[in-house]
């Protein structure tokens, strides 16, 4: 096989379009026959982490671990995406230097959407908790989010689609020999 490994990690709010971006790229990247694996919520959150909650250290340890898991991904050639909030710009670092360490490829996916409009969408009605005060530490509410300085991808899900969003992630995936 040809397939060299390459983690996708993308970042965002809760409600910004992460899950729906990392499923849909997951389908594309199938369809091309690439071998593909998604860590979310799902299964690293009520799995492995399931000893995590949300304070600031159990985030830190979500990444961490999220960061080695997706590091043994793609070191055994898989395209690796990851779809969590990690708020923390130092946490984000931690996974991108636990890669360059490997000499593994790690792409960084700003998932980008105004506070307002992930607030408008809460398809959870999780911002609505947040705000009431019924759910504490919440990510943009009252929690902190820190946004990329330099992600290699920028994608802004109040102009862009879903299929515009797999499409820009394919397209740098290509150019830089990864798929
Ligand atoms: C943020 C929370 C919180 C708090 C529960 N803050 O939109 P969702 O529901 O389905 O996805 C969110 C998910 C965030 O988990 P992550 O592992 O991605 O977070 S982090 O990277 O910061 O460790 C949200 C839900 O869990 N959720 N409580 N307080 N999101």
């Amino acid at each position: 096989i040809g397939q060299k490994g390459v983690t996708v990690w993308l970042t965002g709010l809760s409600a910004s379009g992460k899950s729906t971006i990392a499923c849909a790229l997951e389908q594309h990247l199938l369809h091309l026959h690439n071998f593909v694996y998604r860590l979310d919520g799902d299964n690293i959150r009520f799995g492995l982490n399931k000893d995590l909650g949300f304070d600031e250290k159990s985030r830190n340890e979500n990444i961490r671990r999220i960061g080695e898991v997706s590091k043994l991904f793609t070191d055994a050639a898989c395209i690796t995406i990851t779809a969590f909030i990690s708020p923390y710009r130092a946490d984000r670092q931690l996974a991108r230097d636990l890669h360059k360490a490997a000499s593994l490829p790690f792409v960084e996916v700003f998932v980008d959407a105004p506070l307002a409009v992930v607030e408008e969408r809460d398809p959870k009605g999780l911002y609505k908790k947040a705000r009431a005060g019924e759910i504490k530490e919440f990510t943009g509410i009252s929690a902190p989010y820190e946004a990329p300085e330099s992600a290699e991808i920028h994608i802004k899900t109040d102009e862009t689609d879903v299929e515009g969003s797999v499409r820009i992630i394919t397209e740098y995936l290509t150019s830089n020999g990864y798929i």
